[in-house]
């Protein structure tokens, strides 16, 4: 569905043997080179969520070459994998009858994400409203969302308050967010302990993977 322009939800996108490899990778990913954390905000509050970075280390709010906040080494590289991935779910999300695309920005072969975020809610973990604009370029950002379902709330891009609209994210779910709705805010106000299907991989907990065009080099 569409709930906004450019906007794209597709439910049950990933299958569970994919979903399995994906969780494989994110226990890895998870204990280095750089492991995961809890990144802690310029005010002093811990987020939630724990993230691990691929090609690029995100902090609040920069991207940098090496996590200077978690021991400085140099974040593992972003696997072509995954980037096949993010291709697949731009021709997904976008791809019209006529397999013509509505935006540049849109077309398959002209994304490759330099950057995923790895996020890990542990039971009780969300996210506040925001919106992500540490990147130069409004290329798509491609959501996969893994384990428990979450409550997603999809906002504006004016405020950070209603209107919104709330809807649930499950295993294998993808979302992409191009165009108009690339800089909307939004968050994850609950995830639903006990939700994840265990053929995810995942007994416990949500993980989401985005995938990301820094526009940095
Ligand atoms: C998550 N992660 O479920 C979400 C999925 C983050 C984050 O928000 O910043 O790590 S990304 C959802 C997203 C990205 C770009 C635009 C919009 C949503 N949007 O317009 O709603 O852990
Ligand atoms: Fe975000």
């Amino acid at each position: 569905s569409e709930p906004a322009v450019g906007a794209v939800h597709v439910p049950g996108w990933l299958p569970a043997e994919k979903q399995q490899r994906i969780v494989q990778a994110c226990r890895q990913w998870a204990i280095g080179p750089v492991p995961m954390r809890a990144a802690v905000l310029p005010g002093g509050h811990t987020m939630s969520v724990q993230t691990v970075c691929l090609g690029w280390h995100w902090q609040p709010y920069k991207y940098t070459r090496t996590a200077d906040d978690v021991g400085g080494g140099r974040v593992a590289e972003l696997p072509d994998w995954l980037i096949e991935l993010g291709r697949d779910a731009l021709r997904e999300a976008y791809r019209q009858p006529d397999g013509s695309y509505a935006r540049e920005d849109f077309r398959p072969e002209n994304y490759t994400p330099d950057t995923a975020l790895i996020n890990y809610y542990a039971e009780g973990a969300h996210m506040g409203m925001h919106q992500d604009k540490d990147e130069k370029s409004s290329a798509p950002v491609v959501s996969i969302s893994i384990g428990d379902t979450c409550v997603f709330r999809f906002g504006n891009t004016e405020t950070r308050t209603r209107p919104y609209t709330d809807l649930e994210l499950e295993s294998g779910d993808l979302f992409v967010f191009g165009g108009p709705s690339r800089f909307a805010y939004h968050g994850v106000p609950r995830t639903l302990a006990g939700t994840a299907d265990p053929a995810s991989g995942l007994a416990s907990g949500r993980i989401n993977i985005t995938l990301r065009m820094t526009g940095l080099s």
